[in-house]
């Protein structure tokens, strides 16, 4: 039966499903189907709510924003749906859900259906919520430096470029590569006994943990030095999943 966000096992029985909602609509049964909304920004974390959505099989309705080229910031907006005007944020009905690792959370309880999250009280269940935290509480914020360092010296004024850059290349070099690579090393021995962060099975929480690592690619030196996170980035890219949310959620390559 079709309800709020109905989950569909394929294309054609949510084709079917719409078909039957709208004749029992015209036959004067009211039906509310309430689609999951996701405010996505171009290149950005966002894309992992995708993914997600597409690994749950659900539906959802994306709404596009776009950067400030200059700035590089979410358009104004975006704080008409959340005050702080950033992404992700999605609406499912009457919830208004922020926070990357808060709406994966959402998501997964209240329409995962039991899969994407380890049994309750196991071990693998307090990894996945350690990772779902860690990614955006500890992994990202040397990798949000790194970016913030990285664009000082073309920010600056021409004149005293090069004072910029010497002061970005002393603290890159002496506080935020060595933690980039602390945490790097961190999570390439976490592979060593599993495949995926949470266990032997996949994951949200290596949906969550894909973000930092893909940043760590773009700008962290996360290369062929870390063989487990590397074939980590590769196997998640593969996921049909991960292809069909890529081609749905358009451009994504995160600023190095
Ligand atoms: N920890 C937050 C971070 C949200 C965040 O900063 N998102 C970025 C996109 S990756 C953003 O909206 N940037 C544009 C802006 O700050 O205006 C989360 O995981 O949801």
């Amino acid at each position: 039966m079709v309800g709020r966000n109905t989950r569909y096992a394929n294309a054609e029985d949510a084709s079917l499903d719409k078909l039957l909602l709208h004749l029992r609509a015209g036959w004067g049964t009211h039906w509310e189907v309430i689609v999951i909304i996701v405010h996505h920004l171009e290149n950005s974390r966002s894309q992992r709510v995708l993914w997600l959505l597409e690994e749950l099989a659900l539906e959802y309705e994306i709404k596009r924003y776009a950067r400030n080229p200059k700035t590089m910031l979410a358009p104004p907006e975006l704080k008409e749906v959340h005050p702080l005007g950033k992404s992700p944020v999605i609406s499912d009905g009457d919830n208004v859900v922020a926070e990357s690792g808060a709406i994966i959370e959402y998501l997964v309880e209240h329409h995962g259906n039991g899969s994407l999250a380890p049994a309750r009280g196991t071990p693998e269940r307090l990894r996945y919520t350690y990772y779902l935290h860690y990614a955006e509480g500890s992994a990202m914020p040397p990798l949000l430096l790194m970016l913030v360092f990285n664009r000082l010296p073309v920010m600056a004024p021409t004149l005293i470029r090069p004072l910029v850059r010497g002061v970005a290349n002393t603290v890159k070099g002496h506080f935020i590569e060595p933690q980039i690579a602390l945490h790097l090393g961190y999570l390439e021995s976490e592979l060593e006994l599993r495949d995926w962060f949470a266990g032997d099975a996949f994951s949200a929480a290596d949906i969550q943990m894909s973000f930092p690592l893909e940043a760590a690619a773009a700008r962290g030196g996360l290369n062929e030095r870390y063989p487990r996170l590397s074939a980590f980035l590769e196997r998640a890219h593969a996921r049909p999943a991960y292809q069909r949310a890529l081609e749905k959620g358009g451009p994504y390559q995160l600023m190095s």
